[in-house]
């Protein structure tokens, strides 16, 4: 009762309105009538043909024929959750919003996570930056976060926005490929527009290939404003932090994991909220006053650039729960409907060209994919708080307006709804001074393209360079174009010689000591090329460690799938002795039978198989761990499949352990060449094994490891 009671919200309650249970319920048509028979059409005699009057058939056949909508334009491919944000500590210094003001207010939120570039059937673990757009019910209004989990985007200007998608989405003679930038029209694109390599060198990261949804952090990447109940504003970067760390999966993982469980991440979210082990984020946010607004090397109004943590810190303001699955999918998922320019009192936008174009293009992309301006109205977009407004009508409109006014100023209808004052929370915009000329430009403090990513790549660990380079070698490896490459290659020496050294080696290309054309080619016809190519390298920061999500704290092992190889005859002591301390440490602890159903451990017990071997991989399991037991391991020897399972997870460097005659399964594998591994643990303690899951992946492993033929 009590978990029912912490799942339900204002905007919980507020679904309910419109949610519908089947439950001992009679079947009926939508116009109310019991029906009888819905698996036979009204024919002329048995045999006979269907009858135009039978209104059941039509009913049931026009609906199923309208039941898609378009796919979202990008970020087709998501999964969501409602859940609550908790304030620690009033920020009335920077804002006078009420989450933020207000620490007594638990205010319901539903967060959509999402890949770009493929469409809604493609598969989670592409190689893709990931959406984490929020929607904050709040009592002034919704408030929408729509951000991504990488801190930059590709572009500084909206109006370059089809272009950047045009060219990563599937080339349009052939529709291919699907939910992957390895290909040559992205290339062409990126190698013309440098400002994209902050983004792109990110995007050949690790964070492009998150372990989980609930494993990322997310950014609000613009720089907004937060204005105080003085009308006194500052700039603000939204960052949200994952309790579990920032995790990946490894490329081979990736790709094996396509074929294992395409919907990987989102059955990953669903079964942590489902299993009580609820993702959490804090809210941070990195203040800067308005009057250091020109006091670092980059504009704080370009997009493709960061705030070091080292310049200015993440102040930790909140926490987020996510504690309850949709009911529907596509009634909230699917129909979910975010808006950057979704505020309320408070916060403010700045003039950051991207953020200004997307405050258009929301709204206006509903209307082609939810159909009507009435999408506000769906449930799961509408406020909590109430609507009155002067506008009517539209198609599927829900709302039955009362009264004969629908226009402001009025007498008729007492002059309601009346205007808020500022003081009673009616919205003010932020009063910023502009001086200045009507031009089609950009300005030459958004020129710097090389000193960000150059900082991102020294600040990685040496395996996650390494990952960069493999991803590069892959991606550009998939191009055909000669040019484009080499193209590519110059550009990566502009970032780091060495990168592009080893990437050219790959390629079995040189990198070229010059380019025939201009580096920046997305400029306007009549403008000065010189003034806009990328303007010397800076080097202001030397490293930044929160760029590296090595050195993102993390803690324990909750929610960590540890699969259990075993066959009849399996040691129960041995498994007892992994699988209570596990559990207590909150990992999943799940037995990968030799067949389904039940295995018999060498009690005679009877245990359950979670999967068969022959039903699941590797891929998809956090650690491995092997009991003892002659026959167990006899019969597990004759597996080649067990033994490809032992070698993939030594592969992908994950902490494994064993015990007694398992032994001799791992002798078997490449597993031999790993026993002094440090995350191995052969006949060692539970809390060896445990910590060794906790650091994710033993990284030290790597190179000898991509040695095995798995
Ligand atoms: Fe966007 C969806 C994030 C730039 C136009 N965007 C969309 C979603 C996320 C983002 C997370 C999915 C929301 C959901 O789950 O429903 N977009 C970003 C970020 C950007 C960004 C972090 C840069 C900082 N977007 C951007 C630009 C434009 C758009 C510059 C257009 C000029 N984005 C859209 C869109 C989408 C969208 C076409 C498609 C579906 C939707 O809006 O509702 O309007």
């Amino acid at each position: 009762m009590k978990e029912k009671e912490e799942k339900s919200s204002k905007k919980i309650e507020d679904l309910k309105k419109n949610t519908s249970d089947p439950k001992g319920k009679t079947m009926t048509t939508n116009q109310g009538l019991k029906v009888n028979d819905t698996n036979n059409s009204l024919k002329a005699g048995e045999r006979g043909a269907t009858l135009l009057e039978d209104f059941i058939l039509r009913e049931k056949i026009t609906h199923f024929d309208h039941e898609r909508i378009p796919e979202r334009i990008v970020h087709a491919r998501g999964s969501g959750a409602h859940g609550y944000f908790e304030l620690y500590e009033n920020q009335e210094e920077f804002t006078k919003s009420g989450i933020f003001t207000d620490t007594s207010r638990k205010t319901p939120v539903f967060v959509r996570f999402s890949t770009v570039a493929g469409s809604k059937g493609s598969a989670d673990l592409a190689r893709d930056v990931r959406g984490f757009a929020t929607k904050f019910y709040t009592d002034e209004g919704v408030f929408d976060l729509v951000g991504n989990n990488m801190p930059i985007f590709f572009i500084q200007d909206a109006m370059k926005f089809p272009d950047l998608i045009h060219a990563v989405k599937p080339e349009p003679d052939r529709e291919i490929p699907q939910a992957a930038s390895a290909h040559d029209t992205f290339y062409d694109f990126v190698s013309h527009t440098p400002e994209t390599m902050h983004n792109q060198i990110w995007l050949m990261s690790d964070r492009a290939i998150p372990r989980s949804f609930r494993m990322m952090e997310g950014f609000g990447i613009h720089t907004f404003r937060l204005v105080n109940a003085e009308g006194k504003a500052h700039f603000v970067k939204f960052h949200w932090k994952p309790l579990l760390g920032v995790k990946s999966v490894t490329w081979d993982e990736a790709v094996k994991i396509h074929g294992a469980d395409a919907d990987f991440h989102r059955r990953d979210l669903w079964d942590a909220i489902e299993a009580g082990q609820y993702p959490e984020w804090e809210l941070g946010f990195q203040i800067v006053p308005e009057e250091d607004e020109h006091k670092f090397d980059f504009d704080l109004l370009d997009p493709t650039k960061l705030i070091p943590e080292e310049m200015v810190p993440v102040k930790r303001i909140g926490k987020m729960t996510l504690n309850r699955n949709p009911d529907n999918f596509f009634a909230e998922t699917e129909q979910v409907a975010f808006h950057p320019g979704h505020v309320v009192p408070g916060i403010d936008f700045t003039n950051d060209p991207l953020l200004q174009g997307r405050l258009f293009s929301y709204t206006d992309t509903q209307l082609s994919r939810l159909g009507s301006p009435n999408f506000n109205e769906i449930p799961i977009n509408r406020p909590v708080n109430e609507i009155h407004n002067n506008q009517r009508d539209a198609h599927m409109r829900m709302t039955v307006n009362k009264g004969k006014t629908a226009y402001f100023p009025n007498s008729i209808g007492g002059g309601c709804p009346h205007l808020a004052k500022i003081a009673e929370g009616g919205f003010h915009h932020y009063e910023e001074r502009i001086d200045a000329k009507k031009i089609r430009e950009r300005s030459e403090s958004f020129n710097d393209h090389f000193s960000q990513p150059a900082l991102f790549y020294r600040s990685l660990t040496a395996h996650e360079q390494e990952h960069v380079v493999q991803a590069y070698s892959f991606e550009l490896g998939k191009c055909t174009y000669d040019h484009i490459k080499q193209r590519m290659l110059y550009i990566l020496a502009q970032i780091d010689e060495t990168l592009s050294a080893k990437v050219a080696i790959n390629l079995g290309m040189d990198i070229p000591k010059e380019i025939d054309q201009p580096l920046n080619q997305a400029i306007g016809a009549d403008a000065d090329v010189q003034k806009h190519q990328p303007g010397p390298k800076k080097n202001y920061l030397d490293k930044s460690k929160a760029l590296s999500q090595e050195f993102l704290p993390s803690e324990g092992i909750a929610t960590r799938k540890i699969a259990v190889l075993a066959a009849d005859g399996f040691k129960e002591s041995d498994y007892n002795k992994i699988k209570k301390p596990l559990e207590e440490a909150g990992a999943m602890v799940q037995i990968v039978g030799v067949h389904g159903g039940t295995i018999k451990c060498d009690k005679g017990d009877s245990h359950k198989v979670a999967h068969a071997l022959m039903t699941t991989e590797s891929v998809v399991f956090d650690a491995l761990y092997i009991p003892g037991g002659k026959e167990n391991i006899d019969a597990l020897m004759k597996q080649a499949k067990a033994k490809k399972f032992i070698n993939e997870a030594l592969k992908h460097c994950k902490a494994i352990a064993l015990d007694g005659e398992a032994e001799e399964l791992f002798d078997a594998t490449y597993g031999k060449d790993f026993k002094d591994d440090d995350a191995v643990c052969i006949n060692e303690s539970p809390q060896k094994f445990i910590k060794a899951i906790s650091e994710h992946r033993n990284w030290k492993r790597e190179k000898a490891a991509m040695e095995i033929p798995a």
